[in-house]
């Protein structure tokens, strides 16, 4: 099994690039993740047609979420009866636990759990390694667009929208778009690589390339600038894995809702300040950083959640104890309390039981994890990095990002504001400039994201007319655009998103 790979640098020649073209895509619609979904879907057009639906309820949902906490409501309502406070837009809670419904092939010869061999290729993400382990991703761990889609919407209940944006980011930025691979680690071989060197500057690096898709300030992996962590930046650490169990008190019982969300974030915020305080080239941008490895902590306690019935209501119970989280992250406990990690074994447990259908945890719900995020911990919320030393963290401000048409404070009091920030930050401004340093041939980089991209974030504008989502002012005095703010900071090279 491939796991660490040396960082290789990306070229960085710039090609005068069509990247005008790009805002014509947006606002497209639908039209185009439908198109590229067709072939996952045509193989189950029911299950795909019912995803739909939760997703746009769940885009529902957020608007009405976002229109209370414009008004001064709370981001999640505390709940006194035991359960989670911090649930996806759309409570499991509210759905009957449906054995059925929710049970997933883990068993048969098609989807058990495989150890990987040699040649296969596993990474940093947990979650993409066991399904690369269990056959829902290709077990050599290179996978295609439609296969990742499909994969994480039907194991775990990803939003369609989310699934698609998580999916079009890895095939942009780590494959080769010519035939939508990418790779769960390093760099692959790929059938269309011949083709590639003609659209590409280099090979594709899988998502192990660090600054791009993977980040510092994960849950139990090092930074990839860390002293002492010698560039690897995909294996656990068991250290930080203990100080995870701690944060959740040590609880090892069997059917207890240990690691919640509110755990999770917890653990991230210290897991922040800890990278200022042990890496001096921490750097945290605005996907790999702030989206990517902010949401991560939330996909735990949402994905590798086990759900049963609530003995006395019936009701969907998402909980997750130890036992699913050591399966998860391939960590073994021995008879003597000494904990093991086998890299590249992540596994769901036979017996595990995925959410409810109709409570996709979707795009709308990393807005909502983020404001939520800044409003316990504000530096969640920074992009930026230290100076070259410990503790000289500094974030580039909203208001010169945005040339003075957001701030902080308004986005922690408005997803809607969030969201479309957020589209600015991690799509219209980084992607027509950052295709230039991967792609030869930019226009057909801005056809794809315009075809995913643009249609996923898109819906998160806005739109109805009442919250309209405002552009960056690009001409202000003083405004700096979100690559020229990665520059200063010297953790950052490499970073295109
Ligand atoms: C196409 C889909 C996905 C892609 C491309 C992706 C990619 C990544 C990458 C690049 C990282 C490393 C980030 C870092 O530096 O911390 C990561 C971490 C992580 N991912 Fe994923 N991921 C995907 C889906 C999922 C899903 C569905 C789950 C949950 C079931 C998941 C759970 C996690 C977790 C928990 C981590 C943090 C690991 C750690 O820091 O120890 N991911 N993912
Ligand atoms: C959890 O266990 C660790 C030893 O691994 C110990 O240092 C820590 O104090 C314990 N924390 C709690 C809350 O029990
Ligand atoms: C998950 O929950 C189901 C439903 O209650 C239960 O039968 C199963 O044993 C649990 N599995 C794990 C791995 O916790
Ligand atoms: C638009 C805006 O807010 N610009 C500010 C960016 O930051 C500098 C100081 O670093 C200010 O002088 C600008 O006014």
């Amino acid at each position: 099994m491939k796991l660490s790979t040396p960082f290789a640098t990306l070229a960085t020649l710039a090609l005068a690039g069509s990247a005008a073209a790009f805002p014509a895509f947006v606002g497209k619609g639908e039209a185009g993740i439908a198109e590229l979904l067709a072939r996952a879907e045509s193989a189950d057009p029911e299950f795909y047609a019912r995803a739909k639906a939760a997703d746009e309820a769940a885009f529902q949902a957020f608007r009405e979420r976002s229109a209370e906490i414009r008004k001064g409501g709370e981001v999640y309502k505390k709940r006194a009866d035991g359960k989670r406070s911090i649930t996806a837009l759309i409570d499991p809670a509210s759905f009957k636990f449906n054995d059925a419904e929710q049970t997933v092939d883990l068993t048969s010869d098609e989807h058990k759990f495989i150890a990987p061999g040699p040649n296969d290729i596993r990474g940093p993400c947990p979650g993409l390694n066991l399904l690369a382990n269990h056959g829902y991703l290709d077990r050599s761990g290179v996978t295609t667009l439609t296969q990742g889609i499909d994969a994480i919407v039907k194991v775990f209940g990803v939003g369609l929208d989310l699934a698609a944006a998580l999916n079009a980011y890895a095939v942009l930025f780590n494959g080769n778009l010519l035939d939508l691979t990418w790779s769960i680690g390093g760099p692959y071989g790929s059938k269309g690589l011949g083709g590639v060197t003609n659209l590409l500057f280099g090979q594709p690096q899988g998502i192990n390339a660090h600054n791009i898709y993977e980040g510092d300030a994960s849950i139990v992996r090092q930074d990839y600038y860390e002293p002492g962590a010698n560039n690897d930046n995909v294996l656990l650490k068991l250290d930080l894995f203990k100080e995870l169990l701690a944060d959740g008190g040590n609880n090892s019982a069997d059917g207890v809702d240990v690691f919640t969300p509110e755990v999770m974030l917890k653990h991230k915020s210290r897991r922040w300040h800890q990278s200022v305080e042990r890496n001096p080239l921490f750097f945290n941008s605005a996907f790999g950083g702030l989206v990517v490895t902010t949401a991560a902590e939330r996909f735990v306690a949402e994905f590798a959640a086990n759900n049963t019935a609530d003995p006395e209501t019936g009701a969907n119970r998402i909980y997750l104890d130890e036992k699913n989280l050591f399966a998860f992250f391939s960590v073994e406990r021995k008879a003597d309390g000494e904990l093991v990690y086998t890299p590249g074994h992540e596994r769901l447990l036979p017996s595990w039981k995925r959410r409810p259908l109709g409570s996709p945890f979707s795009l709308v719900d990393i807005v909502i994890t983020l404001l939520n995020a800044g409003r316990i911990d504000p530096s969640l919320l920074s992009v930026g990095g230290n100076a070259g030393k410990v503790n000289s963290f500094a974030g580039v401000d909203a208001g010169n990002l945005s040339g003075g048409v957001f701030n902080t404070a308004q986005l922690l009091e408005d997803p809607q504001a969030l969201s479309c920030f957020l589209y600015q930050a991690t799509v219209t401004e980084l992607i027509p400039t950052q295709v230039q340093t991967l792609y030869k041939i930019t226009g057909a980089a801005l056809d794809f994201v315009g075809k995913t991209l643009a249609p996923a974030w898109g819906k998160l504008k806005g739109g109805d007319g009442d919250e309209p989502c405002q552009s960056f002012n690009t001409n202000a005095a003083g405004r700096v655009s979100v690559a020229d703010a990665y520059k200063k900071f010297p953790g950052s090279k490499g970073a295109l998103v």
